[in-house]
C-alpha cells in the first residue's frame, strides 16, 4: 500500500508539475510573444510618427470649434469640419497668424498646415466669440 500510494503521489506530482510547466509555458510565451512584438510594433509606429506630419481634425459645429484648443508638431496640419447650420471661417489673430484666412463655410472643410512653432489664436469672423487656439511644438 505505501508503495502504490507513493507511485501515485509521484504520478500526481508529475502530472502536476508537467501541467504547470505546460502552463507556465504557455503563459510565459504568451505574454512574452505578445509584450514584445507590441512593443516592436509601437515602437516602430512611434518612431514614425515623431518624424511624419499628421493631419488633426477641429469640428466646427454648434457656434463652437472643437477642441477649442490643442497642440500639434511643425509640419502638421489641421483640418476644420464644418458641420454647423450656421456658416463660419477660420480667422488668424494676429501677425502669427495671418495665413490662417479660409473662405466663408457651413460645409465640406479647410486644411492649414503649421510650417512654424507658435500660439496661433483665430476666431470665426462671422461670430468672433467663437475662438480656438493651436500650439505649435
Ligand atoms: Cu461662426
Amino acid at each position: 500500500m505505501p508503495t502504490s500510494r507513493r507511485i501515485a503521489i509521484a504520478i500526481a506530482i508529475a502530472i502536476a508539475v508537467a501541467a504547470c510547466t505546460a502552463a507556465c509555458g504557455t503563459d510565459d510565451s504568451g505574454t512574452a510573444a505578445p509584450a514584445s512584438t507590441t512593443s516592436a510594433a509601437a515602437g516602430v509606429p512611434t518612431s514614425q510618427q515623431a518624424t511624419e506630419p499628421s493631419t488633426i481634425t477641429v469640428r466646427v459645429d454648434e457656434m463652437a470649434f472643437s477642441p477649442a484648443e490643442l497642440e500639434v508638431r511643425v509640419g502638421d496640419t489641421v483640418t476644420w469640419e464644418f458641420a454647423d447650420s450656421a456658416a463660419h471661417s477660420v480667422q488668424g489673430i494676429g501677425d502669427r497668424a495671418m495665413g490662417i484666412n479660409s473662405p466663408i463655410l457651413n460645409e465640406g472643410s479647410w486644411s492649414y498646415t503649421f510650417i512654424a512653432p507658435g500660439n496661433y489664436r483665430y476666431l470665426c469672423s462671422l461670430h468672433p466669440e467663437m475662438r480656438g487656439a493651436v500650439v505649435v511644438q
